[in-house]
């Protein structure tokens, strides 16, 4: 196969999703931010956007693999050929433009529309796709910086296309992010020298862009333990003068690039501060705020690593589904008594069509849950920013969904991707195809931007305890109001029932928790995964349906014959996973009613 051929990207489910479930021409495009992109730009700006993934990510995708990042010792890494000239044309082609606001130089698309761009970039090469970080740092500046900062920085990042990295990690503080060790010492003003190694920092450095910002934790002298007591510091590679102009090197240094098993293409660095020279920083928005400040910059890439996986599956299944509707292996399973049947398609094995099924319901589920995820996201800015009541709810909905996105879609995609290689056999198993090579690029998404326990943990605390469950109801309201439009459509009684019960089963499954987490705090540790598991899967559920309301009545009216068998396809979809999926349901709130806390008192050498 080509190297650039390994991107299969569904442009037909995306436009099905953003312009006939979502309907975002009548919800977000022409609304308050959104004002100025209409459908026909944003359908435009999509179908361009799956061209460029094709022609210039996709093509370095292999390479970016193969061969090695190169490293001289002295804090420069070289990229594997292709991404430079990849980003390169990406900058020349305005795409970083797409989700820039208009007040930054940007075509101001609302997230909607910037994921389902994000889809088609992280599908086709997603480690080339992280080093745009830098363009969102713009927006971070934009919003956190003091008017010195942004002079320094804004236009020189927007610009001149300036990498940027989150810098929070180290050697023993990861999922920990508190016990950092890294200190800040104060100089004058807004800045500060800094001291510390960090790690696991991606983009930490690269030979595109003429300088690189990172945007840092570290504890200030005399500033409390955990968290709390972190701040953020804009540490560039060269200090930027405060008239913007470029000064000396700064005492930033890669110290080494990380041998990985997947995503080799994305420099994973050690940073070292104030070693050799002095490391110079200046506090973001001249406010000890760090933490608060750095979850901005955490919820954005939660939201792409969740989006990272499901594009994965995407082109996962799509690949091998071509490869089932090509392969020529054994006789019908009807006919196998018979040594002279016929060899068929491999798709025509049943098991291999539950294979494709199960791939085509979670990808097309994963994806209408990151893309109604985004539209609550258009609504909070649409609605006017955090500052009122409305924009307040959606943002709180925004919240409770986002470790369904990266902590469900990251799990549940590494499963999947095991069973794409299925349909393969043992040629799946060689790099002949891509699907050995997304296992290992898709895995790293459990972990990192928080481990999926970390995701189940901030769900179950953060989003639901601390909230007194009121957002949870208010979606659980949601989901029993579409189950009650569905009372008479005889098409969709099976996924009613489904529906119905799963629902049940998630109210129920959180009153438990409450009661146990009472009892113990441990029954969290123990539960957690399946908790998050259980709502991710109702609320897929519910997408699937509310897109199969949508296609039934499509269906309907449907005159060609490729919409017929797309409509079919997505009714398929939403039957399949309610008969498949959602009654898994049943099963872990058995589990976690019946859970207890035995491993908690076996001794550590039993193990
Ligand atoms: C990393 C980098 O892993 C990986 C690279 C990914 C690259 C992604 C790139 C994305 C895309 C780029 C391309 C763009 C192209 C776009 C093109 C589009 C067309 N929400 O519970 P407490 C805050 S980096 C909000 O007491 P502990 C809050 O301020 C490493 N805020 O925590 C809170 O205070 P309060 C990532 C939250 O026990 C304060 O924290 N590392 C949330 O002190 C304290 O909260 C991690 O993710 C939240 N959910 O600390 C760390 N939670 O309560 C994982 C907390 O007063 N560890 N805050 O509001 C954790 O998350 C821990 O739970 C912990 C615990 C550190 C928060």
């Amino acid at each position: 196969m080509s190297t650039a051929a390994h991107f299969k990207s569904n442009l037909r489910d995306i436009f099905f999703n953003l312009f006939e479930v979502l309907d975002i021409e009548k919800t977000s495009l022409g609304h308050g931010k959104y004002a100025t992109m209409d459908g026909e730009t944003a359908r435009e700006a999509l179908t361009g956007l799956e061209e460029f993934c094709q022609a210039h990510f996709a093509t370095c995708f292999v390479s970016g693999d193969r061969v090695p990042l190169g490293f001289d010792g002295k804090g420069n890494v070289t990229l594997p050929p292709g991404f430079k000239d990849a980003l390169t044309a990406y900058y020349a082609g305005g795409w970083n433009k797409l989700e820039l606001p208009e007040h930054l130089g940007g075509y101001g698309a609302p997230p909607t529309v910037a994921w389902a761009g994000f889809e088609l970039m992280g599908g086709s090469n997603a480690a080339l796709t992280f080093y745009l970080l830098g363009n969102f740092m713009a927006k971070i500046v934009d919003a956190l910086g003091t008017d010195d900062q942004k002079t320094r920085y804004l236009q020189n990042i927007l610009d001149k296309h300036w990498g940027g990295t989150m810098v929070l990690t180290e050697p023993d503080a990861g999922s920990d992010v508190g016990a950092g060790l890294t200190r800040a010492k104060h100089v004058a003003g807004d800045e500060y020298l800094l001291e510390g190694v960090k790690r696991f920092i991606t983009n930490g450095d690269f030979d595109h862009p003429e300088n690189i910002v990172h945007m840092v934790l570290a504890r200030p002298e005399g500033a409390g333990p955990g968290t709390k007591g972190l701040s953020m510091f804009i540490v560039p590679k060269f200090w930027v003068e405060a008239d913007g102009s470029l000064g000396a090197r700064n005492g930033a240094f890669v110290t080494n690039v990380e041998h990985k098993m997947g995503i080799k293409g994305s420099s994973t660095c050690e940073l070292t501060l104030g070693a050799d020279l002095p490391c110079r920083g200046l506090l973001v928005g001249g406010k000890h705020d760090g933490i608060a400040q750095m979850f901005r910059v955490i919820e954005y890439a939660r939201m792409g690593v969740g989006t990272k996986s499901m594009a994965t599956l995407s082109t996962a299944y799509l690949n091998s589904l071509e490869y089932a509707k090509q392969r020529k292996q054994g006789a019908d399973l009807a006919k196998a008594a018979d040594k002279a049947a016929p060899r068929v398609e491999i798709i025509r094995h049943p098991d291999v069509r539950r294979l494709l099924m199960l791939q085509k319901s979670f990808a097309e589920g994963l994806r209408a849950l990151v893309l109604w995820t985004a539209s609550i996201q258009d609504q909070v800015e649409i609605k006017g920013g955090h500052d009122n009541a409305d924009a307040k709810a959606f943002d709180a909905l925004n919240d409770l969904v986002l470790p369904l996105v990266k902590g469900y879609s990251s799990e549940k995609v590494c499963e999947l991707l095991a069973q794409s290689l299925q349909v393969f056999g043992g040629s799946g198993y060689i790099q002949d195809y891509p699907i050995e090579q997304y296992i290992r690029d898709q895995k790293i998404d459990t972990l990192y931007e928080g481990t999926t326990h970390i995701q189940a943990q901030d769900l179950f605390f953060r989003k639901v305890a601390r909230d007194r469950g009121q957002t949870l109801q208010r979606l659980l309201g949601e989901i029993k109001a579409t189950i009650d439009g569905l009372a008479g459509v005889d098409a969709l009684a099976v996924e009613r029932e489904a529906l119905t019960k799963a629902h049940a089963d998630v109210g129920a499954i959180f009153m438990g928790m409450m009661g146990k987490t009472m009892q113990s705090v441990y029954h969290v540790g123990f539960q957690g995964n399946r908790v998050l598991f259980a709502l991710a899967e109702l609320v897929i559920g519910w997408r699937l349906v509310v897109g199969a309301q949508v296609a039934l009545a499509k269906r309907a009216t449907a005159t060609a014959e490729a919409d017929r068998a797309f409509y079919d396809g997505k009714l398929a979809s939403a039957r399949f996973f309610a008969k498949n999926v959602l009654p898994g349901i049943g099963l872990a709130r058995q589990l976690i009613e019946a859970g207890d806390l035995d491993l908690m008192a076996l001794s550590d050498d039993a193990f």
